[in-house]
């Protein structure tokens, strides 16, 4: 293969993984001068399109050869075999939501095969996970972004690395890093107006609308959000052992409890919102519902806005402030498709 072909394998085809594949075809068209991007593996969890001879899978027909193809996917084992045996630079998509490829991460990098993903279960699992993930970059002199793992397409992880990568101490993070809570809050408790409607028939449309985990109640009980601030508390320097290891309020199948909140909170002339923070001094990372102002900017957030505000000591007591869409597929997939082209400068 010439030094310019660059090999793309992609497990996942869902609502993120369509989309990526979409922005994947323009890149390639847009990178044709300077990098020929050959997708040589693609599967979910039923099938799989792939072959011997690495022949390119063509991107404009890959949704439809994917669901009329008879071929099984590879078991982890084989593909990291497969993938490396190419002789030609290879970058690992991993559209999924899946513990046991985040579990295999570790293969792939030691045998140099780099990896993209928005799945947060390498990065939130347990620590060990996480050190050996590390361990095996460096070993496999492989490259490794997640930028959508916390807050979609928005440069939430690239913004702490290089906080920490310059020096810079965090001190505190805090803020709305669920876009499918953001929704259903800004919906049912707005700052103006009075919020209604069916909790159920909100979950479903923040489903529709593609802000949800692929299981949604991982949303509503709080793990998805415990899962980011896992991410980011361990990147601030803190052993978090997992994301079960601290306060996390789940809202199942609570929601009297939290209508109670919103009556309580609006008697105060505040609504409530699902947060999170982590204090690194204390060590302390938690999850749930507080009551803000109406004035405060968490009050005052848009559809499935996530909102991300970094204390450090360089910036004191005016905070780093991130915010934007935090869910829904094009906007993860761009999270993805940018962490690609930073792995493709550096092949
Ligand atoms: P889907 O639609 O369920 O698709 C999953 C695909 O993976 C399917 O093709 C399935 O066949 C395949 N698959 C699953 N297990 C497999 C296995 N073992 N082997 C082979 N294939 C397998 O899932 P999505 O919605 O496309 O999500 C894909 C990944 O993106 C997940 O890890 C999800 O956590 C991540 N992600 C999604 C979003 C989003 O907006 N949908 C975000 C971030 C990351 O920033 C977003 C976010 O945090 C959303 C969050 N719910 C929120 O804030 O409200």
């Amino acid at each position: 293969a010439s030094a310019r072909q660059v090999n793309i394998a992609i497990i996942g085809a869902g609502g993120v993984g369509k989309c990526f594949l979409s922005q994947l075809e323009s890149l390639a068209a847009r990178r044709q001068n300077k990098q020929k991007l050959v997708l040589t593996y693609i599967a979910t969890s039923k099938k799989a399109v792939y072959s011997d001879s690495y022949s390119p899978i063509a991107l404009d027909s890959v949704v439809s050869t994917l669901s009329s193809s008879s071929q099984a996917p590879l078991a982890l084992p084989k593909l990291v075999d497969y993938l490396a045996a190419s002789g030609t630079k290879t970058v690992l998509v991993d559209n999924t939501s899946s513990q046991d490829i985040a579990d295999a991460y570790p293969s792939f990098l030691r045998r140099g095969i780099s990896i993209v993903t928005p799945n947060k279960k390498a990065f939130s699992g347990s620590y060990k996970l996480w050190q050996d993930i590390f361990a095996a970059k460096e070993e496999g002199g492989a490259l490794l972004y997640h930028e959508a793992s916390c807050g979609a397409g928005l440069p939430v992880i690239s913004t702490i690395k290089d906080l920490v990568e310059t020096g810079d101490e965090v001190t505190k993070i805090e803020g709305v890093f669920s876009g499918t809570m953001s929704f259903l809050f800004n919906s049912f408790a707005p700052t103006s107006g009075s919020g209604g409607g069916k909790w159920s028939a909100e979950v479903a449309k923040a489903k529709e609308l593609g802000y949800t985990e692929p299981d949604p109640r991982d949303d509503l009980n709080g793990l998805d959000v415990a899962r980011k601030l896992t991410i980011l508390a361990r990147y601030a320097g803190l052993e978090v052992e997992s994301p079960t290891s601290f306060p996390v309020q789940s809202l199942i199948p609570k929601e009297l409890e939290w209508r109670r909140s919103k009556a309580e909170a609006a008697k105060e002339g505040k609504v409530v919102r699902f947060v999170g923070s982590i204090d690194v001094a204390s060590k302390q990372v938690k999850v749930g519902l507080e009551k803000f102002d109406l004035s405060h900017p968490i009050a005052s957030l848009k559809g499935s806005d996530n909102i991300i505000s970094f204390y450090t000591k360089r910036y004191g007591s005016n905070p780093l402030i991130i915010q934007g869409a935090g869910a829904g597929g094009d906007v993860t997939a761009m999270g993805v498709t940018s962490d690609l082209l930073k792995v493709l400068a550096q092949l």
